[in-house]
């Protein structure tokens, strides 16, 4: 309905003096019905702008470029119904330049549904579906490869992370695994600082320390979540970024039949019995694909979701932020949830998403919630990727 009504999209660019490692430019575009002008623009975030006849609907979205507003890869500031002639809004600007669009994937700030909302399955764990705020941010298009992790392990090994796993992979083209949380987050820490970005785990609550080494139980408290930082995602994060925009589907793709086994086969997603050809009948070995692997060019059609990722459901499990709290849906009102929620306060496990290669279809579900020991992991079923802020 509200789409309908727009029919005036104005887009301007706005120049910011170069400042070192930050973004340079961003476009605005603004839908209102009407002509509009932008009038002011000042620091840190207002917008201001006049249409030529008051308004009952805007819409109000950023882009890197002019082209990623026609890609997808934009971000919807604001929204809203008002009559008036002149709107002032707080226009976001991030911090630092835009990365490859190959390597991370902007995931635009809003609500999402979070849970399962298929009345087949039953869950508790995943129940009641619940509306959650989830602030923007980068996260990686794949699973942490065992090349990358490798590459940063090696910077990291010379500036103070000496405890860092070795990790496994099949080789460097496939996720790497065999690792505990404690190496993800450490190793988040040494990315961000292997790329001259603000470390977002410390050892203390002023967060003085950056982790490096050592087996620290972080609480909440200890984390920079305002930094550019790579970090795990929240459960929520990783569940928005899976659905990739969709919102009752089963699967991060076009999936609502009422039976979930009709939306997913062994041209979608590596799960146990898919029929890819790196999965032996050896029980000893780890039967994942290289990550990416179901991108148009190997295996039937290209799987990137409505965001750009890539194996949100399968491969290799992906650790989140979160302790695993199976009542922790249950314990929150309805669709009251604080925006950007990290979690119980503590726990046994750390919670894991998007099963594995050995994990039959249901688990696969965006919905579907896990948890591993964050000291031990689950070996070659579990790797992880990283978000950052903007
Ligand atoms: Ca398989
Ligand atoms: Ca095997
Ligand atoms: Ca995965």
């Amino acid at each position: 309905m509200l789409l309908r009504r727009l029919t005036f999209v104005l887009s301007l660019c706005m120049a910011f003096p170069a400042l070192a490692g930050a973004q340079t430019r961003m476009f605005y575009r603004i839908s209102a019905g009407t002509n509009s002008a932008i009038v002011a623009w000042s620091r840190p975030n207002l917008l201001v702008w006049t249409n030529a006849a008051a308004v009952d609907r805007f819409n109000l979205e950023w882009a890197f470029d002019l082209s990623d507003f026609a890609n997808g890869d934009r971000e919807a500031v604001a929204y809203g119904s008002v009559t008036d002639v002149t709107i002032s809004v707080a226009a976001p600007i991030p911090t630092t330049a835009r990365p490859s669009r190959d390597i991370l994937r902007l995931i635009p700030a809003g609500l999402f549904l979070m849970g399962n909302s298929d009345t087949n399955v039953n869950k508790p764990v995943e129940s009641p579906v619940h509306e959650v705020a989830v602030g923007a941010l980068y996260m990686d298009k794949y699973e942490v490869r065992k090349s990358l992790w490798d590459t940063v392990k090696s910077w990291a090994a010379t500036n103070g992370y000496t405890d860092l796993a070795a990790g496994a992979g099949t080789d460097g083209t496939h996720p790497v695994q065999v690792l505990t949380w404690y190496d993800c987050v450490k190793w988040c820490n040494a990315r961000s600082e292997m790329d001259s970005l603000t470390p977002v785990y410390h050892t203390d609550a002023a967060k003085t320390n950056v982790y490096r080494t050592g087996t620290n139980v972080l609480d909440a408290s200890f984390v920079l979540w305002s930094a550019n930082g790579y970090r795990l995602p929240t459960e929520a994060e990783w569940e928005k970024a899976a659905r990739g925009g969709l919102v009752t589907n089963h699967y991060p793709w076009p999936s609502t039949s009422a039976a979930f086994t009709n939306d997913i086969d062994g041209s979608k997603a590596n799960y146990k019995g898919s029929g890819d050809p790196f999965e032996t009948a050896a029980t000893t070995d780890t039967d994942t694909t290289p990550v990416g692997y179901f991108n148009g060019g190997m295996a039937g059609p290209d799987m990137a979701n409505g965001y750009g990722l890539y194996d949100m459901a399968g491969n290799v499990s992906e650790w989140c932020w979160d302790w695993y709290g199976t009542n922790y849906y249950a314990t929150h009102p309805t669709n009251a949830w604080p925006a950007d929620p990290t979690g119980p306060t503590g726990g046994a496990q750390r919670v894991t998403r998007g099963c594995n290669w050995n994990n039959p279809v249901a688990a696969l579900r965006c919905a579907a919630r896990a948890g591993a020991n964050p000291a031990t992991g689950s070996g070659g079923y579990l790797g992880f990727r990283c978000v950052r802020g903007l």
